[in-house]
């Protein structure tokens, strides 16, 4: 049985992840910081597909505790076939000039230093383990900048970065490593972006059919599941009315 860790699986992305591997007999470890979430999906991915959940509540900017939830896990959870990076978020929307610097560290600490002290942890279990795929979900937005999206593009930017290093380091080991860039997709992101104003937050996806957490499982199951000799390095998707960052056709 094959075993996957996804990080934060509470919600969007993460939880549909969750829920497509899970339909395809993976066990999971599932991450997040609210751990009431985690034990209501571990319960329903039971009931559902009888699937083995391991949770594992802790914020991935805290390596401290990133260190002791991986040394937690029992045995026959710690051949980690595939890593989901896919904790992380947007902050705020405002030019540097105004922007706020506590948005900033939280969007600088989870999105490069969480995923910075997850893969540090899990790359050796692989390594030793011969095989794995590690898949980061980063964003269009960590292949262009748009106006005000300074700061949360740099963090994308870097992950970016980031990938492409591991797919250098990960080569003599035969790991897999996977880019996920998605475009707006409708989920919590903007409902965090815009620290809890729903209106806001729904008025991203005003006028067109954004993409959904499905589509990205979808696509991050795709990616886990070529032969293996094959990766798919680098996935930018959008909904059929985005073109970039800046251009949609919305009625
Ligand atoms: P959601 O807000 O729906 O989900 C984000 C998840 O990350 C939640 O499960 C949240 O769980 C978790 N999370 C946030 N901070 C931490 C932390 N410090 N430690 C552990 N878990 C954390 O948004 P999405 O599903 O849209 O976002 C998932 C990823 O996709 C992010 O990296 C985002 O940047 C990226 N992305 C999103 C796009 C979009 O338009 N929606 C497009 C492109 C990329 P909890 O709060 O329980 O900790
Ligand atoms: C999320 C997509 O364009 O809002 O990464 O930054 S965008």
């Amino acid at each position: 049985m094959k075993t996957i860790l996804i990080t934060g699986a509470t919600s969007g992305f993460g939880k549909a992840i969750a829920y497509k591997f899970a339909q395809h007999g993976y066990q999971l470890i599932l991450n997040g910081r609210r751990e009431e979430r985690l034990r209501a999906i571990e319960t329903e991915l039971k009931e559902q597909y009888g699937a083995k959940v391991v949770t594992l509540a802790f914020d991935v900017s805290d390596k401290e505790a990133a260190k002791n939830a991986i040394q937690s896990l029992p045995h026959d959870f710690k051949k980690i076939d595939v890593l989901v990076n896919n904790a992380g978020l947007a902050a705020g929307l405002s030019t540097i000039q105004e922007g706020n610097t506590d948005d900033w560290d939280l969007m600088i600490d989870t999105n490069v230093k969480g995923l910075l002290y997850v893969s540090r942890l899990i790359m050796p279990l692989m390594i030793a383990n011969g095989s794995g795929h590690i898949i980061n979900i980063s964003s269009i937005a960590g292949k262009e900048v748009y106006p005000k999206g300074n700061v949360y593009c740099a963090t994308k930017f870097a992950v970016d970065a980031i990938t492409k290093s591991m797919g250098i380091d990960m080569l003599e080991h035969g790991i897999k490593v996977t880019s996920i860039d998605p475009g707006a997709a409708e989920t919590e992101f903007s409902l965090v972006r815009f620290h809890g104003d729903a209106e806001r937050a729904q008025q991203t996806y005003k006028g067109y059919e954004p993409l959904k957490g499905e589509d990205i499982a979808d696509i991050a199951f795709f990616a886990a599941t070529r032969p293996a000799h094959v990766v798919l390095n680098d996935i930018v998707v959008t909904c059929v009315a985005q073109a970039n960052t800046q251009n949609f056709f919305k009625k």
